[in-house]
C-alpha cells in the first residue's frame, strides 16, 4: 500500500494518523504537490487531491472520512470509534466543518484572491471556524479508549491546522481546552510525525 500525501493537508494527516494509529506501516507515504498536477497523483486521483491511498492491488482509495470508514471494517481493531459513538461523530463533524472552512479560506486567499478572506463568502467560512472551535472548547472531546477517538483526531488535526495557517489572525481565540486535549497527545508517535509544516 502507498499513499500520497502532502505536509500541510489536513484531510492527508487525518488518513495518516488514522492508518498509523491501527498500526500500519506510514514508510510508502508519498508527499506530492496536489496544485502541481503531480502525475502520479491524477493517474490514481483524477480530482488531483490529496489523500490518495492506493492499496497494494492498486485500486485507489480516495476521501479521507472514507479511508478511515474503509480502515475501520478492514482493521476493527483498535477501533477509531472508542467513545459514545454520537458524541464522537458529532464532535468529528463538527472538527470537519471548521477544517473544510479553514480550507476553503487558503484555497481562495492562495489561488484566487489574496482579500477573499475578506469577502462575504471568506467571512462566513471565518465565523463557521471561530464558531466551530469555540463549540469544540466549550466542549472538548474526551480521550475514553487507549487510541483517541475520531472526534478526538479531527480537533487536533484542526487545532494544528489553525496554528499552521492562521497562527497571526487576530480572531482567532484562546481554546485553553484543547490546548489541554493537544497535550494528550503530544507523546502518540503518529500525531508527532505528522505535524505539518510549510
Ligand atoms: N474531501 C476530501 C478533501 C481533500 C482535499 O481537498 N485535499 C486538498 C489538500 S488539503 C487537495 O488535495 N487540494 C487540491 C485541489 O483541490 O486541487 C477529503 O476528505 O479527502
Amino acid at each position: 500500500m502507498k499513499i500520497l500525501v502532502n505536509t500541510t493537508s489536513p484531510y492527508a494527516r487525518i488518513a495518516r494518523i488514522a492508518l498509523g494509529e491501527k498500526g500500519f506501516d506510514l514508510s510508502g507515504s508519498e508527499i506530492v504537490n496536489p496544485w502541481g498536477d503531480t502525475p502520479v497523483l491524477l493517474e490514481h486521483n483524477p480530482a488531483g487531491r490529496v489523500p490518495t491511498l492506493v492499496t497494494d492491488a492498486g485500486l485507489p482509495m480516495t476521501e479521507s472520512l472514507l479511508i478511515l470508514l474503509w480502515l475501520e471494517k478492514k482493521k476493527p481493531d483498535p477501533t477509531l470509534l472508542d467513545g459514545p459513538l454520537d458524541l464522537v461523530i458529532s464532535q468529528a463533524g463538527r472538527a470537519m466543518g471548521v477544517i473544510d472552512a479553514m480550507i476553503h479560506i487558503l484555497i481562495g486567499v492562495l489561488q484566487m484572491d489574496p482579500n477573499f478572506g475578506e469577502t462575504k463568502v471568506g467571512l462566513r467560512r471565518r465565523r463557521t471556524i471561530v464558531n466551530g472551535f469555540r463549540a469544540l472548547d466549550a466542549a472538548p472531546p474526551v480521550i475514553t479508549g487507549a487510541v483517541p477517538h475520531i472526534g478526538v483526531l479531527a480537533t487536533i488535526v484542526a487545532l494544528d491546522y489553525l496554528r499552521l495557517r492562521f497562527k497571526d489572525a487576530p480572531w482567532v481565540e484562546a481554546m485553553p481546552n484543547l490546548d489541554a486535549l493537544r497535550a494528550q497527545v503530544a507523546e502518540r508517535p503518529v500525531y508527532k510525525s505528522t505535524e505539518p509544516y510549510l
